[in-house]
């Protein structure tokens, strides 16, 4: 199988590889080049660069089978490539829920960070093998690799949750996480230096 289940599923196993990150059976696989994070990164300029210069792969979505509907619980494995473009970490879109539901997220590779914003308040959770991180209905969530090497997590979610990228848009993430020698910065959104989250951002999209 490497499509998407139909309702009513039949209890299954999932092998998870570890080695390459592969689901058996498998789902859809969703695939974010740097020209996918328009918009997302505070300095605008490096960002076209790396557009120009090879559009690398910033990240890797594999889904498991089951289908992103009321009452599923799908999962994927989320794989982020470490770098870093005008100095911030290489990252997830990031989106809300549009259906507030909760989420978690469980460390498997590498070294991670958890960025989530309600349009208020800002938490940052470290994330490395072994941990679960929350997200709690209602918070924007962003994942940033930290570290030298990729970043890997297990994501379960409520199939009905969905995905609102114009969202995060429109209200930012509350920081942003900046390399710092071997460190992280965690700076405000819209810290000098930084163009404001959207200035010829994409519009919103399922996915
Ligand atoms: C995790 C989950 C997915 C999400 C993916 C990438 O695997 O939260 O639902 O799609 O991360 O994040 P984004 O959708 O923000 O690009
Ligand atoms: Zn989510």
């Amino acid at each position: 199988m490497s499509t998407t289940a139909i309702p009513p599923l039949r209890p299954f196993a999932i092998r998870f590889g570890a080695d390459n990150a592969t689901l058996e059976p498998q789902g859809p696989t969703l695939t974010r080049r740097m020209s996918d994070l328009e918009g997302l990164f505070a300095d605008r300029h490096a960002w076209e660069q790396a557009v120009a210069s090879g559009d690398p792969v910033v990240y890797t979505v594999v889904s498991s089978p089951v289908p992103e509907v009321a009452r599923e619980l799908p999962q994927s494995i989320t794989t982020i490539q470490p770098g870093h473009t005008g100095g911030e970490f290489w990252m997830t879109k990031g989106h809300q829920h549009p259906d507030p539901q909760g989420e978690i997220y469980l460390g498997l590779a590498g070294r991670g960070g958890l960025l989530l914003f309600d349009g208020d308040r800002t938490e940052w959770l470290e994330i490395t093998p072994g941990v679960i991180g929350y997200i709690p209905p209602g918070w924007a969530h962003r994942s940033v690799n930290v570290g030298d090497e990729p970043y890997r997590f297990l994501a379960v979610y409520p199939g009905s949750a969905g995905h609102d990228y114009g969202w995060v848009l429109t209200h930012g993430m509350g920081l942003r996480a900046r390399r710092n020698g071997t460190g992280v910065d965690l700076v405000p959104f819209g810290a000098p230096g930084a163009t404001s989250a959207h200035p010829h951002g994409p519009t919103a999209s399922s996915h």
